[in-house]
């Protein structure tokens, strides 16, 4: 009885290579997911710090800080050379922006949220500048939420 010589894969070993592809696809998303959020943290931590040092040059051209005022009402004092023009004592624009920092007229974190602004708080130096964090969600500061006064 002469034995038939098998070509190509049977179906197991097909099933057992579009399996460990699967596997291997899912891992690697795990891990962009990983680095893409380490990305965004990164860049909100710069972005407060950022906002933090234009947020002190105004008051120190103005003897005061910022009022608690929106996100966009900040970005227009820090930037708006024109409201301040017969000001002497604007010094700006304090903050320079990349495109994607800008939505609808907010400085946004990463996650495409403004950052937040206030006078006093939890942050005894001066004002508390923080993002909403990964969760998206207003913590005050606190949980996930990155902020300029724990430096977390
Ligand atoms: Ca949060």
């Amino acid at each position: 009885m002469k034995e038939s010589k098998k070509n190509g894969f049977t179906l197991i070993e097909i099933l057992v290579v579009v399996g460990i592809i699967l596997i291997l696809s899912s891992v690697g998303l795990s891990i962009a997911s990983s680095v893409t959020t380490r990305g965004k943290k990164s860049n909100s931590r710069s972005d407060i710090a950022r906002l933090e040092m234009a947020v002190q040059s105004y008051a120190n051209d103005f003897n005061a800080y910022p009022p608690n005022i929106t996100n966009a009402q900040l970005v227009n004092l820090l930037t708006n050379t024109a409201v301040f023009i017969n000001n002497p004592r604007w010094q700006g624009p304090y903050l320079q922006f990349d495109e994607n920092d800008i939505v609808g007229g907010q400085f946004v974190d990463g996650w495409k949220n403004p950052y937040q602004y206030r006078t006093g708080g939890n942050n005894s130096t001066f004002c508390d500048i923080y993002s909403f964090g990964e969760d998206e969600v207003n913590n005050n500061g606190a949980g996930d939420d990155i902020n300029n006064w724990t430096r977390q």
